[in-house]
Protein backbone atom coordinates (compact mmCIF):
# COMPACT_ATOMS: atom_id res chain seq x y z
CA UNK A 1 0.00 0.00 0.00
CA UNK A 2 1.42 3.39 -1.05
CA UNK A 3 2.28 6.29 1.42
CA UNK A 4 -0.92 8.13 2.19
CA UNK A 5 -3.49 4.56 3.05
CA UNK A 6 -4.12 6.19 6.44
CA UNK A 7 -5.61 9.17 5.33
CA UNK A 8 -8.17 7.04 3.88
CA UNK A 9 -11.42 5.66 6.05
CA UNK A 10 -14.09 4.03 4.85
CA UNK A 11 -16.78 5.32 7.38
CA UNK A 12 -16.37 9.25 5.62
CA UNK A 13 -16.77 7.67 2.41
CA UNK A 14 -19.85 5.57 3.73
CA UNK A 15 -20.94 8.77 5.61
CA UNK A 16 -20.93 10.69 3.01
CA UNK A 17 -23.09 8.27 0.84
CA UNK A 18 -25.98 8.45 3.15
CA UNK A 19 -26.05 12.26 3.38
CA UNK A 20 -26.77 11.80 -0.26
CA UNK A 21 -30.81 11.33 -0.13
CA UNK A 22 -32.85 14.40 1.13
CA UNK A 23 -36.27 13.38 2.69
CA UNK A 24 -38.04 15.16 -0.49
CA UNK A 25 -35.95 12.11 -1.68
CA UNK A 26 -33.49 13.97 -3.76
CA UNK A 27 -29.96 13.28 -4.28
CA UNK A 28 -28.01 16.61 -2.80
CA UNK A 29 -24.76 17.22 -5.07
CA UNK A 30 -22.21 17.61 -2.24
CA UNK A 31 -22.11 14.87 -0.25
CA UNK A 32 -22.64 13.01 -3.49
CA UNK A 33 -18.59 14.22 -5.04
CA UNK A 34 -17.29 14.19 -1.35
CA UNK A 35 -17.68 10.77 -1.17
CA UNK A 36 -16.38 10.11 -4.79
CA UNK A 37 -13.69 12.54 -3.56
CA UNK A 38 -12.83 9.91 -0.78
CA UNK A 39 -12.47 7.18 -3.42
CA UNK A 40 -10.68 8.46 -5.56
CA UNK A 41 -8.37 9.41 -2.34
CA UNK A 42 -8.34 5.75 -1.35
CA UNK A 43 -7.17 4.56 -5.53
CA UNK A 44 -4.56 6.90 -5.18
CA UNK A 45 -3.17 4.80 -2.31
CA UNK A 46 -3.31 1.37 -4.70
CA UNK A 47 -0.72 2.65 -6.41
CA UNK A 48 -0.30 4.80 -9.47
CA UNK A 49 -1.17 2.06 -12.39
CA UNK A 50 -4.89 3.39 -11.17
CA UNK A 51 -4.00 6.76 -11.90
CA UNK A 52 -5.71 7.13 -15.15
CA UNK A 53 -8.88 5.98 -13.42
CA UNK A 54 -8.65 8.55 -10.64
CA UNK A 55 -7.55 11.45 -13.14
CA UNK A 56 -10.95 10.94 -14.96
CA UNK A 57 -12.88 10.51 -11.77
CA UNK A 58 -10.84 14.02 -10.58
CA UNK A 59 -11.78 15.61 -13.86
CA UNK A 60 -15.70 14.52 -13.43
CA UNK A 61 -15.89 15.83 -10.31
CA UNK A 62 -14.44 19.05 -10.89
CA UNK A 63 -16.57 19.69 -13.75
CA UNK A 64 -19.56 19.21 -11.54
CA UNK A 65 -18.02 21.70 -8.40
CA UNK A 66 -16.81 24.49 -11.11
CA UNK A 67 -21.15 24.64 -11.55
CA UNK A 68 -21.51 24.18 -7.82
CA UNK A 69 -19.09 27.13 -7.40
CA UNK A 70 -20.55 29.04 -10.47
CA UNK A 71 -23.64 32.14 -10.26
CA UNK A 72 -25.96 29.07 -11.35
CA UNK A 73 -24.42 26.82 -8.00
CA UNK A 74 -28.46 26.94 -6.37
CA UNK A 75 -29.50 25.21 -9.88
CA UNK A 76 -26.99 22.60 -8.83
CA UNK A 77 -27.70 21.41 -5.07
CA UNK A 78 -29.79 18.13 -6.13
CA UNK A 79 -29.35 16.29 -9.02
CA UNK A 80 -33.04 17.02 -9.51
CA UNK A 81 -32.64 20.29 -10.08
CA UNK A 82 -29.60 19.89 -12.07
CA UNK A 83 -31.76 17.83 -14.69
CA UNK A 84 -34.16 20.26 -14.54
CA UNK A 85 -31.98 23.61 -15.07
CA UNK A 86 -29.89 21.89 -17.79
CA UNK A 87 -32.82 20.33 -19.77
CA UNK A 88 -35.09 23.63 -19.58
CA UNK A 89 -32.27 25.62 -20.95
CA UNK A 90 -30.99 23.28 -23.83
CA UNK A 91 -27.82 23.10 -21.77
CA UNK A 92 -27.39 18.95 -22.90
CA UNK A 93 -26.51 17.25 -25.87
CA UNK A 94 -28.90 14.72 -26.37
CA UNK A 95 -27.80 12.85 -29.58
CA UNK A 96 -24.08 13.77 -29.99
CA UNK A 97 -21.44 16.27 -27.85
CA UNK A 98 -21.34 19.22 -29.24
CA UNK A 99 -22.12 22.66 -28.18
CA UNK A 100 -22.18 21.57 -24.30
CA UNK A 101 -19.61 18.31 -24.47
CA UNK A 102 -19.46 18.98 -20.39
CA UNK A 103 -23.07 19.63 -18.80
CA UNK A 104 -23.96 18.21 -15.93
CA UNK A 105 -26.50 15.89 -16.67
CA UNK A 106 -24.00 13.61 -18.90
CA UNK A 107 -21.13 14.40 -17.00
CA UNK A 108 -22.98 13.16 -13.65
CA UNK A 109 -24.43 10.41 -15.52
CA UNK A 110 -20.62 9.07 -16.32
CA UNK A 111 -20.41 8.88 -11.95
CA UNK A 112 -23.74 7.42 -11.75
CA UNK A 113 -22.92 4.22 -13.70
CA UNK A 114 -19.17 4.04 -11.74
CA UNK A 115 -21.73 3.83 -9.08
CA UNK A 116 -23.41 0.84 -10.09
CA UNK A 117 -19.81 -0.73 -10.51
CA UNK A 118 -19.30 -0.06 -6.44
CA UNK A 119 -22.59 -0.90 -5.52
CA UNK A 120 -21.86 -4.63 -7.14
CA UNK A 121 -17.87 -4.25 -5.71
CA UNK A 122 -18.71 -3.44 -2.41
CA UNK A 123 -21.40 -6.20 -2.00
CA UNK A 124 -19.07 -8.63 -3.86
CA UNK A 125 -16.36 -8.03 -1.58
CA UNK A 126 -18.82 -7.78 1.62
CA UNK A 127 -20.36 -11.34 0.72
CA UNK A 128 -16.92 -13.22 -0.62
CA UNK A 129 -14.51 -15.21 1.31
CA UNK A 130 -12.16 -14.64 3.76
CA UNK A 131 -9.04 -14.47 1.43
CA UNK A 132 -11.00 -14.31 -1.89
CA UNK A 133 -9.05 -12.18 -4.75
CA UNK A 134 -10.07 -8.45 -4.54
CA UNK A 135 -9.11 -8.62 -8.53
CA UNK A 136 -11.60 -11.74 -9.29
CA UNK A 137 -14.42 -9.30 -7.77
CA UNK A 138 -13.49 -5.98 -9.34
CA UNK A 139 -13.60 -7.53 -12.67
CA UNK A 140 -16.30 -9.91 -12.25
CA UNK A 141 -18.45 -6.66 -11.44
CA UNK A 142 -16.54 -4.24 -13.91
CA UNK A 143 -17.22 -6.63 -16.76
CA UNK A 144 -20.77 -7.12 -15.33
CA UNK A 145 -21.80 -3.11 -15.42
CA UNK A 146 -18.40 -0.20 -16.49
CA UNK A 147 -17.11 -2.26 -18.94
CA UNK A 148 -20.30 -2.23 -21.34
CA UNK A 149 -19.55 1.78 -21.77
CA UNK A 150 -15.54 1.64 -22.36
CA UNK A 151 -13.90 1.06 -25.50
CA UNK A 152 -11.47 -1.86 -25.55
CA UNK A 153 -8.04 -0.28 -24.57
CA UNK A 154 -9.87 1.14 -21.62
CA UNK A 155 -11.41 -2.49 -20.65
CA UNK A 156 -7.69 -3.88 -21.50
CA UNK A 157 -5.69 -0.92 -19.11
CA UNK A 158 -8.36 -2.04 -16.44
CA UNK A 159 -7.90 -5.22 -16.51
CA UNK A 160 -4.26 -4.85 -16.19
CA UNK A 161 -4.95 -2.49 -13.17
CA UNK A 162 -7.25 -4.89 -11.47
CA UNK A 163 -4.54 -7.73 -11.28
CA UNK A 164 -2.70 -5.84 -8.67
CA UNK A 165 -5.17 -5.44 -5.92
CA UNK A 166 -4.28 -7.01 -2.87
CA UNK A 167 -6.43 -10.51 -1.24
CA UNK A 168 -9.96 -9.43 0.21
CA UNK A 169 -9.16 -9.06 3.86
CA UNK A 170 -6.00 -6.96 3.65
CA UNK A 171 -7.79 -4.72 1.15
CA UNK A 172 -10.91 -4.29 4.05
CA UNK A 173 -8.17 -3.88 6.58
CA UNK A 174 -6.81 -1.03 4.45
CA UNK A 175 -10.55 0.80 4.78
CA UNK A 176 -9.48 1.82 8.35
CA UNK A 177 -12.61 0.92 10.26
CA UNK A 178 -10.82 -2.42 12.77
CA UNK A 179 -11.16 -5.53 11.50
CA UNK A 180 -12.12 -7.21 8.16
CA UNK A 181 -15.17 -8.45 10.30
CA UNK A 182 -16.16 -4.68 11.38
CA UNK A 183 -15.54 -3.46 7.76
CA UNK A 184 -18.38 -6.09 6.27
CA UNK A 185 -20.64 -4.78 8.96
CA UNK A 186 -20.32 -1.31 7.75
CA UNK A 187 -20.30 -1.82 4.47
CA UNK A 188 -24.01 -4.02 5.10
CA UNK A 189 -24.65 -0.75 6.94
CA UNK A 190 -23.92 1.21 3.99
CA UNK A 191 -24.79 -0.46 1.46
CA UNK A 192 -28.50 0.19 1.37
CA UNK A 193 -28.21 3.59 1.35
CA UNK A 194 -25.89 3.51 -1.76
CA UNK A 195 -28.24 1.42 -3.43
CA UNK A 196 -30.94 4.08 -2.71
CA UNK A 197 -28.56 6.80 -4.43
CA UNK A 198 -28.31 4.73 -7.40
CA UNK A 199 -32.01 4.05 -7.38
CA UNK A 200 -33.09 7.45 -7.68
CA UNK A 201 -31.09 8.43 -9.90
CA UNK A 202 -31.32 5.91 -12.49
CA UNK A 203 -35.48 6.32 -12.24
CA UNK A 204 -35.04 10.28 -12.79
CA UNK A 205 -32.32 9.14 -15.63
CA UNK A 206 -34.92 6.81 -17.20
CA UNK A 207 -37.60 9.50 -16.95
CA UNK A 208 -36.19 12.13 -19.00
CA UNK A 209 -34.62 9.72 -21.27
CA UNK A 210 -31.43 10.65 -20.16
CA UNK A 211 -29.28 7.20 -19.88
CA UNK A 212 -27.71 7.01 -23.49
CA UNK A 213 -26.60 10.81 -22.94
CA UNK A 214 -23.12 10.89 -25.48
C1 LIG B 1 -10.45 -0.91 -6.33
C2 LIG B 1 -10.18 -0.82 -7.77
C3 LIG B 1 -10.79 0.30 -8.45
C4 LIG B 1 -11.22 -0.03 -9.78
C5 LIG B 1 -12.00 1.03 -10.43
C6 LIG B 1 -12.96 0.43 -11.43
C7 LIG B 1 -13.42 1.39 -12.40
C8 LIG B 1 -12.67 1.28 -13.70
C9 LIG B 1 -12.98 2.48 -14.50
C10 LIG B 1 -12.05 2.69 -15.64
C11 LIG B 1 -12.14 4.14 -16.06
C12 LIG B 1 -11.08 4.48 -17.03
C13 LIG B 1 -10.81 5.92 -17.28
C14 LIG B 1 -11.62 6.62 -18.32
C15 LIG B 1 -12.90 6.38 -18.56
C16 LIG B 1 -13.79 7.26 -19.32
O1 LIG B 1 -13.68 7.03 -20.71
C17 LIG B 1 -15.19 6.99 -18.84
C18 LIG B 1 -16.23 7.67 -19.68
O2 LIG B 1 -16.08 9.05 -19.66
P1 LIG B 1 -16.15 9.86 -21.02
O3 LIG B 1 -15.98 11.30 -20.64
O4 LIG B 1 -15.02 9.34 -21.89
O5 LIG B 1 -17.49 9.56 -21.64
N1 LIG B 1 -15.29 7.41 -17.47
C19 LIG B 1 -15.96 6.70 -16.55
O6 LIG B 1 -16.58 5.70 -16.83
C20 LIG B 1 -15.94 7.22 -15.13
C21 LIG B 1 -15.17 6.26 -14.31
C22 LIG B 1 -15.02 6.74 -12.90
C23 LIG B 1 -14.40 5.65 -12.10
C24 LIG B 1 -14.15 6.09 -10.71
C25 LIG B 1 -13.60 4.99 -9.91
C26 LIG B 1 -13.18 5.46 -8.60
C27 LIG B 1 -12.80 4.29 -7.78
C28 LIG B 1 -12.60 4.30 -6.59
C29 LIG B 1 -12.09 3.16 -5.78
C30 LIG B 1 -13.10 2.35 -5.20
C31 LIG B 1 -12.59 1.50 -4.12
C32 LIG B 1 -13.69 0.85 -3.43
C33 LIG B 1 -13.39 0.43 -2.08
C34 LIG B 1 -13.49 1.46 -1.09
C35 LIG B 1 -14.55 1.19 -0.15
C36 LIG B 1 -15.42 2.30 0.13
Amino acid sequence: MAEGAETFSLREVLVAFTACVSEQREVRVDPYLAGWKGLVRFLNCLGTIFSFISKDAVTKIEIIENYRNSDQRDKYLTVQSMVEYELANGLVDLQKRSEHPNSGCRTFLRLHRALHWLQMFLEGLRTGEDNSKTSVICSETYDASLANYHPWIIRKAAGVAFCVLPTRNTFLETMNVGTAEEAVAMLGDALPYICEVYKITEELYAQHKLLDLP
